[in-house]
């Protein structure tokens, strides 16, 4: 069995996430999403809407995720990846480069990003819309 896993917030879920999640999975048979933390989020500089416990719900409820993992430090890859047998790391290309060193333990792909949705842009309309 093939396992992939690969990382993020995930907030305000939309079809940019859809994407990169359908094709994480369709390099593999198994696909672990390893999801950030509201703390991890403030290291990260994001606030996200849904909170942990419901972003990890809806990932969940998503037919190309198998398993959800909280992301609670930017060093945890390497240990995930190898406790969990991954045989394939996934990022959008907005990550492109970031990762390389986790070729040493597994294959390290980057998808390329689905341009004209983002969770900044969802807010940043939702946010015009309200002040007309
Ligand atoms: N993504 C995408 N296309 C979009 C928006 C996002 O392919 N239009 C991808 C991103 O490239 C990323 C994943 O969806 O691979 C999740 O995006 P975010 O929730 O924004 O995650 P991010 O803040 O990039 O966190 O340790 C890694 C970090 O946790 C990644």
């Amino acid at each position: 069995m093939k396992k992939v896993i690969t990382y993020g917030t995930f907030d305000l879920l939309h079809w940019g996430h859809i994407n990169l999640l359908k094709r994480a999975k369709d390099l593999g048979d198994y696909l672990i999403v390893a999801i950030s933390t509201d703390e991890f989020n403030a290291l990260k500089d994001k606030k996200a809407y849904h909170s942990f416990e419901n972003r990890k719900m809806i990932l969940e409820s998503i037919r190309y995720v198998d398993e959800v993992i909280p992301e609670n430090k930017w060093e945890q890859k390497r240990e995930d990846i190898i406790r969990e047998g991954v045989d394939i790391f996934v990022m959008g290309d907005d990550w492109k480069g970031k990762f390389d060193e986790l070729s040493e333990v597994c294959d390290v792909v980057y998808l390329p990003r689905t341009i004209g949705i983002s969770t900044s842009q969802i807010k940043d309309d939702l946010l015009q819309v309200t002040n007309g």
